[in-house]
């Protein structure tokens, strides 16, 4: 597919809900994505490198930190415009939304959350506008679904902190400047601290072989000894708590991008379906492909609804995490399943790079695991509604 001709469904007018200002924004992310990010996505992931030349233009529609306040360098906007820029970019690809998720939700967040004025002022300009790169480290080799079980640890060695340990699957490590990572101090509590490319003793070794995700860097953080100054600690908060309020903020930004890749596999399928002929009619003529097409959008307009609605609350600060959790695990398996349906309307055609499906389906399997597994976020709805966490 040399030409991007998305075309956005909108079943019930979702349209009428949002302002004109987020549809600015969501027009101006969605002309940005069509001119910049889908005509050399599929070259990017098949070579599996991150098109480093994003960076400054995502920098420039606002697209880190879009909800950081303006006197930070963001674009002090408001949740629901951030989902929609999600949306946009996940509806190119999903490792381009990832390196704007981790940016914005888990670097810029708890930096603007629970950083010291000075850090504010240090870091957040500088990340706004794509200067500097940030990663979050928070999952371990031996601690995935469990971070409260980490290893990762400094001590106090009264001018500096000393920072031994390893975090493993982190977005954007091969290639950040900075990475806010989470370890225990001497006694066992968690503490994010801004670890920068060039300390000693500091290495972020890339994942190589991944079938998914290919056009985002993958890799480890290690730290080996190495002398955090004092002024990196976030003195804000501290506690499993405080990266996982960062997740709140991520994982409410991949519910929405869930939908931009839904919204790309049912139009790339609509289209193919109407122009594909076989046994002499369009096969968007057979009721089967008929089935899977309605499906679709009825799954795709029940995620806008809900998301949405998610936003509404987001803004007015009420959205619970277990609400989040709702809003992504639903959004994400919906947008697996299209992809694996759309995929198959295309038939042959739909195992090829001519078409985004296949890229996006091995994204989703991803997506689907990282910010809490699906199981886990089942989980976070079980222990809500029933009052009893079912994880240990
Ligand atoms: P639990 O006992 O439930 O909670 C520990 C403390 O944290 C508090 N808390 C929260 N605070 C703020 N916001 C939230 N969302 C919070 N959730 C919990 C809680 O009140 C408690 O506080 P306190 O004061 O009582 O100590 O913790 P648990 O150890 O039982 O774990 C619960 C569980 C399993 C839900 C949690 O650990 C979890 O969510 N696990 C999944 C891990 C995960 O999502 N990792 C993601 C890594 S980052 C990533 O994947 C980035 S991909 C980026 C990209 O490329 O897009
Ligand atoms: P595990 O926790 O080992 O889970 C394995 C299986 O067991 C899963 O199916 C899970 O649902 C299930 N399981 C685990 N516990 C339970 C339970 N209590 N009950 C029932 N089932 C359970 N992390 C970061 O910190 N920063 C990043 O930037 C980052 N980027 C990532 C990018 C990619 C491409 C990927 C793949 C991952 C990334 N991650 C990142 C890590 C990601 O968050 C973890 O992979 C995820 O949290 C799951 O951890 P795990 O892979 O160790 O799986």
């Amino acid at each position: 597919m040399n030409y991007d001709m998305f075309q956005a469904p909108d079943y019930y007018l979702v349209d009428e809900l949002l302002s004109d200002e987020h549809k600015l924004v969501r027009n101006t992310t969605r002309e940005w994505v069509k001119r910049e990010v889908t005509p050399i996505i599929e070259e990017y992931a098949q070579r599996a490198e991150f098109p480093a030349q994003l960076r400054k233009g995502l920098a420039e529609i606002g697209a880190f930190g879009p909800f950081i306040p303006q006197e930070y360098g963001g674009a002090g906007l408001d949740y629901i415009s951030y989902g929609l820029m999600m949306q946009e970019i996940e509806r190119g690809d999903s490792g381009v939304r990832s390196t704007c998720s981790v940016q914005s939700s888990l670097v810029m967040f708890p930096i603007y959350k629970y950083g010291s004025e000075d850090q504010k002022r240090k870091y957040l300009p500088k990340l706004a506008t794509g200067d500097f790169l940030g990663a979050f480290g928070l999952t371990e080799p031996n601690f995935g679904s469990n971070p409260g079980g980490m290893v990762t640890n400094f001590r106090d060695m009264g001018d500096h902190y000393l920072l031994n340990g390893s975090k493993m699957w982190i977005s954007n490590a091969p290639i950040c400047d900075i990475a806010v990572v989470w370890a225990k101090d001497e006694s066992g509590r968690i503490h994010g601290l801004i670890v920068e490319r060039g300390m000693e003793g500091f290495t972020t070794p890339e994942t190589k072989n991944k079938w998914s995700l290919r056009a985002s860097a993958t890799g480890e953080l290690v730290f080996d000894n190495v002398r955090v100054p004092k002024e990196n600690l976030l003195p804000g908060r501290s506690g499993l708590g405080a990266p996982l309020s960062c997740l709140d903020s991520a994982r409410y930004g991949i519910a929405w991008g869930a939908i931009g890749v839904a919204m790309d596999c049912y139009d790339t399928a609509l289209r193919y379906s109407k122009q594909r002929i076989q046994f002499d009619r369009p096969i968007a003529s057979f009721q089967l492909q008929q089935k899977k097409l309605a499906e679709m959008i009825t799954e795709i307009t029940k995620a806008q609804l809900l998301t949405w609605r998610l936003g509404v609350l987001r803004n007015e600060d009420r959205a619970t995490t277990a609400q989040i959790s709702m809003a992504k695990r639903n959004n994400v398996e919906m947008a697996l399943k299209i992809a694996r349906e759309a995929r198959q309307i295309l038939g042959g055609m739909g195992i090829t790079g001519d078409y985004p499906i296949m890229r996006h389906m091995m994204n989703l399997e991803s997506v689907i695991t990282y910010e809490g597994t699906h199981d886990i976020h089942l989980l976070i709805t079980g222990a809500d509604i029933t009052g009893i966490p079912a994880f240990k």
